[in-house]
């Protein structure tokens, strides 16, 4: 008799996290939370279903679209301004909340919402900033998980003392992993995804948050 094995099960996902730095905040990266079986199924999913809108900037006076696709979930009257665009909550989709309660059993921490980013090409980009929005409060826990191409994520110290102001973190995300942002990374530390000349697959991000 063979032994039957789930697909499921033979991929085994890794939720052993690693730290990356633990200096005016923390970030730790777990590779392959999620299988790559289930994200396979997870991308498709997330481009068909999700309701992905082109936001615009305004930059001296002209209306910029911003190089990406985004959508904002969450629980209802939870109000949210990134870069200045007032995001319109939409009602949970059942895939998002799964991958909420995965992490929030990994984390014992509680989410309530989500921005979500769709890069299509090595062209879409988000530039230096920090998660720092007023609703997310002090020290905000972000949870950023990734499925689809990878992509450098980078994190620059913003204080020109620090020992690592002139060197970047590099990290690469890729299929299925997690990051967690916590403590005072968001006060001392800026983020981007840079554009790449590469060839990358699509990508999507999911950064889970807590609005107060
Ligand atoms: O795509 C990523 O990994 C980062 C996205 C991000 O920083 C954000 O949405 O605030
Ligand atoms: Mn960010």
């Amino acid at each position: 008799m063979t032994n039957q094995t789930n697909l499921f099960d033979s991929i085994p996902s890794n939720s052993s996290g690693k730290t990356i730095f633990n200096d005016d905040g923390k970030v730790i990266l777990y590779n392959h939370f999620f299988n790559s079986v289930e994200s396979d199924k997870f991308l498709k999913i997330l481009i068909e279903e999700i309701q992905w809108s082109q936001e615009f900037i305004k930059m001296y006076g002209k209306s910029i679209p911003i190089p990406r696709l985004t959508a904002w979930y969450g629980d209802p009257d939870k109000p949210y301004t990134y870069s200045g665009i007032a995001m319109k909550s939409q009602a949970w989709h059942p895939l998002l909340l799964e991958i909420k309660n995965r992490i929030e059993s990994e984390t014992d921490r509680i989410f309530n919402s989500v921005l979500l980013n769709y890069y299509r090409d090595g062209n879409d980009s988000v530039s230096w900033h920090s998660d720092n929005e007023v609703e997310l409060g002090e020290n905000p826990t972000i949870g950023s998980v990734s499925f689809g191409g990878m992509r450098k994520f980078s994190l620059k110290h913003k204080n020109p003392e620090h020992h690592n102001h002139k060197k970047l973190v590099d990290i690469e995300l890729t299929q299925g992993s997690f990051l967690l942002m916590e403590g005072e990374c968001q006060s001392y530390w800026l983020h981007q995804i840079a554009k790449t000349k590469k060839q990358v697959d699509p990508r999507i991000n999911l950064t889970f948050r807590f609005i107060e």
